[in-house]
This record gives structure tokens, C-alpha cells and sequence, in this order.
């Protein structure tokens, strides 16, 4: 359908791909207008003819199409949108295609028995106002093949330091991503995959601030005073900054509770690893001083895993004002992982039939980019839910809607968050005070059966003979 709000952003995020062939571009535009107006459908139902449904299948078996190729617009795109401080969330979600569909070049996911490749994404939000900017910057990653045979061939600790690790995605990222622009800042929120020396001196390079999760407890840090002690040990030397009361929600197996949670700060120096990788060791470096913020749930009751987060950052820790901000900052992580799901459900990335990694990495970059639609979409709701849902939904979507949804009684002035209440009580929500707000699998039911109204909608008014606009 055509939807100008649709045809700007698809001109505006593919309209400059580098794709080979000067014809490609203006196919991809056409092809994520298709897709966006209808994410998670196959791609023989988001095509209207035969004809179009083989250039999707030609465009991404060329071999000027890749990932990159794809996606590089909108990543620079998103940089560009980075005004003030910005965090950068990043985080790698497995991509399984499948283990009975025989896909060239996939690798092993989860705990083997899948196969595709690994996906790290760096999402941009404005820290200000956790508006979502999109992705600045994605790598595909494929996981080494597991040998068959039981006695495995025990590698070197130089030899797994100089291969492609898995832990180097999060430094190819931050390098592509870069320094700021004058007068923005980037922080990197990072769960405990980027506890590693080599991901905060690729920060430290790339002039950027950081909140990365510990992971290893074990690990030996320098004290502000010279001495060495574990992480462990350390937390007991830090100083009480805090408390505060966290109201938990209500969790399977688990009721809501009131948390009383503690604060502590200290100072070190991060060290370099025993074993370098020759990357590490061609850049001469020296200790990284951080702060570290304990986060820990006191006195929790009996069969509850208490909450406890230890936190590395460079941001000051001076004031609880700013401890409690660094805290606030990896609250928001879960934004990417919204992401991931937006990806995987909302568009059906895993279920598309193509049968070799060469399509299929361009294929994600493209519904990368419908997916970061989707979650701005989503958050919309959240951060303007005022606004009126025609300024960003065809009118046709909300008759439709309106048609079907017998209490819902005018359209002009519903606004976004009424507009995603409606769709998702059409894939079943039920909109009950006690239901919370609705999770991406009903809004998506919801959203395809409207999608499925509006194209016959439109087949009706085609087929008297006028023009959908
Ligand atoms: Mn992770």
C-alpha cells in the first residue's frame, strides 16, 4: 500500500546503498516499503506479483549485496541523529534458521543443534529521553564448527588469542561506531559478554564512556592505594554510598516485593591480561582506571535470588545523584534486547527460505532496519502517547480498525498508545487493568490481522475502480 510515511523512511534509509548496480536501490526501497507495511509475513504474501517476489530472491543472491552494503546508510544515518550524551546498548542475539533446512555457510547456534550466525548490535538512544535513534553499527559473526570426533584437539592459549573470537565483536563495533561528534558523548551500556580489557581500551580509543556488568569475581584489579586484590575481596573495601526501596512486579513463581537495595563505590585500575592477543600487544597499553558500583539487594527473602549487579564505568561517581544515573543508564539495557525481539517475532527473520548465508546476511541487515521502525513505532507509545496515531498510521489502518473493533468509536483523534491497546486486543490482549501493557507476540497477531483487513480493503477499492491513497 502506498503510505507516505512508509515510501520517506524506506527512501531515506536504502536510497543510498552501494548495492552495485544503480537500479538495486531504488528495487530495495520498493521491496522494504513491501516488508514494513507488513513485517512479519512471508515474503510470497508481502509481494504483490510473481514477478516481484523473484527480484527480492535476485537482489539478495547478488553479490554486491551484503550486510554492510545494506545497512551502512542507516547506521550513519543513526550517528547523525546523536545530539548530547547518548548511550550506545550493545549486545549479540543467536540467529537460528534451523537445523533440518540445509543452509550454505550456516555455523552452529545455542547449544549446537541450531545453525546460523551470530548477530551483535550497537542500538542508539538519546539519554535524555530514551527515544530510540536506530543501529550504529552491526557484525555478523559465525561460531566455529564443533569437531565430531571426542578427543578434540586442544587449542593454544595464543592460538584461540589470535583467532576470530566471538568476545572481538564488541571492539569491531565500537572502532566502526567511533569518536563522538563535537558535543555528544557516547555511553555503552554492556552486560558481562564485554567484561574483557581489550572491549574498555576500544572505548578508552574511541573517546567513549562506558557501564559494562562484571562478570569475572575472580578477576585482579589495582586499588587506588597500589594493592592487588580479587573483585570479590574488593567489594567488601567500597564505600557505603546509599540505600534505597525498588518495587518489584509481580514474577512467575515470585510476588511482588518492596527490595532494599544498597549502594557502594570505589576506584581502580583495571589490568592487562597475563595472555595478550596480538592486537593487545601492538597497542602498548597501560591499566584503565574505572569506578565500580555494587548494587545489592539486603536482607531478601528466603527463595528469591537477590538482585546484584557490579558495575564497571568511567562516568564520575562523586554524588548519589550521579551513582543513581549510571544505575538508571543500565536500567535501560533491556532496550536491546526489545530489539532482538522486535527482530526475531516482529519481523519472522528466522523463517525466511533462503538457502545460503550469502542472502541471508543482507536479508537481516534489511529487517534490521524494519525492526529499529518497529521498536520507534513501539516506543512511541511510550515516549509521545498524545500524539494523534494518524500523524504515523495510514488513515486506512485506523477505518479498518475501527471497523472491527466494535467499541472503538472514532479514529481521528485516538492517539498511539490507544492506537497499540486496539491492535494488540485484536491479536488477543485483553486490556485488563491487572494484564500490564501488551508484549510484541499480540501486538504482531494484532498487526497482521489488520494488515490483513487493509489489503482487502484496498483490493475492494481497486476493484471499483479507484486509487487507494
Ligand atoms: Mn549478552
Amino acid at each position: 500500500m502506498s503510505c507516505p510515511e512508509i515510501s520517506t523512511w524506506s527512501a531515506e534509509m536504502f536510497g543510498t546503498c552501494e548495492l552495485g548496480d544503480k537500479r538495486r536501490p531504488k528495487r530495495l526501497i520498493k521491496i522494504a516499503e513491501r516488508i514494513a507495511a507488513n513485517p512479519s509475513a512471508s515474503f510470497p504474501d508481502q509481494m504483490d506479483t510473481w514477478g516481484d517476489l523473484k527480484a527480492v530472491y535476485r537482489l539478495f543472491a547478488a553479490l554486491k549485496v551484503t550486510f554492510a552494503a545494506v545497512a551502512t546508510p542507516h547506521w550513519k544515518h543513526t550517528r547523525a541523529q546523536a545530539k548530547g550524551r547518548t548511550l550506545v546498548i550493545c549486545d549479540t542475539t543467536e540467529l537460528d534458521f534451523g537445523c533440518n533446512r540445509q543452509i550454505e555457510g550456516a555455523k552452529p547456534t545455542g547449544n549446537g543443534s541450531g545453525r546460523g550466525f551470530l548477530l551483535h548490535n550497537a542500538l542508539m538512544v538519546d539519554a535524555a529521553t530514551r527515544a530510540i535513534l536506530g543501529l550504529a553499527g552491526q557484525a555478523v559473526h559465525y561460531r566455529p564448527e564443533v569437531p565430531k570426533s571426542k578427543k578434540k584437539k586442544k587449542e593454544t592459549r595464543t592460538q584461540s588469542l589470535a583467532r576470530k573470537r566471538e568476545s572481538n565483536l564488541w571492539g569491531q563495533v565500537i572502532d566502526d561506531v567511533g569518536v563522538p561528534a563535537d558535543a555528544v558523548e557516547y555511553v555503552y551500556l554492556c552486560d558481562r559478554g564485554a567484561d574483557n580489557f581489550e572491549v574498555f581500551l576500544h572505548l578508552q580509543q574511541q573517546k567513549s564512556q562506558w557501564v559494562i556488568r562484571a562478570r569475572d569475581l575472580k578477576r585482579h584489579l589495582t586499588t587506588m592505594d597500589d594493592q592487588t586484590m580479587s573483585l570479590s575481596k574488593f567489594l567488601d573495601h567500597m564505600e557505603l554510598r546509599g540505600t534505597y526501596d525498588l518495587h518489584l512486579r509481580t514474577r512467575p513463581n515470585q510476588p511482588a516485593r518492596i527490595a532494599k537495595i544498597e549502594v557502594s563505590c570505589g576506584r581502580v585500575f583495571m589490568r592487562l591480561p597475563k595472555h595478550k592477543s596480538p592486537w593487545l600487544k601492538s597497542q602498548s597499553p597501560k591499566p584503565i582506571a574505572m569506578n565500580v558500583v555494587h548494587v545489592r539487594e539486603v536482607d531478601a527473602p528466603e527463595g528469591v535470588e537477590a538482585i546484584e549487579w557490579i558495575l564497571y564505568t568511567s562516568l564520575p561517581v562523586e554524588t548519589f545523584a550521579q551513582v543513581w544515573q549510571v544505575i538508571e543508564y543500565y536500567e535501560a539495557r533491556w532496550l536491546v534486547e526489545e530489539f532482538h525481539k522486535a527482530l526475531k517475532s516482529g519481523t519472522n527473520v528466522k523463517k525466511r527460505q533462503l538457502k545460503d548465508t550469502l542472502r541471508l546476511e543482507p536479508m537481516v541487515a534489511l529487517m534490521s532496519v524494519v525492526a529499529v521502525r518497529l521498536l520507534k513505532l513501539k516506543t512511541l507509545a511510550k515516549t509521545e502517547p498524545d500524539r494523534p496515531a494518524r500523524t504515523v498510521v495510514p488513515m486506512l489502518w485506523l477505518q479498518m480498525l475501527k471497523a472491527v473493533r466494535k467499541n472503538l468509536h472514532r479514529v481521528h483523534d485516538l492517539t498511539i498508545y490507544e492506537f497499540y491497546r486496539e491492535v494488540a486486543k485484536l491479536g488477543g490482549f485483553l486490556g485488563r487493568k491487572s494484564d500490564g501493557e501488551p508484549g510484541w507476540i499480540t501486538i504482531w497477531r494484532g498487526w497482521e490481522k489488520l494488515n490483513t483487513l487493509v489489503q482487502g480493503a484496498e483490493l475492494a477499492l481497486q476493484f471499483r475502480g479507484m486509487k487507494c491513497g
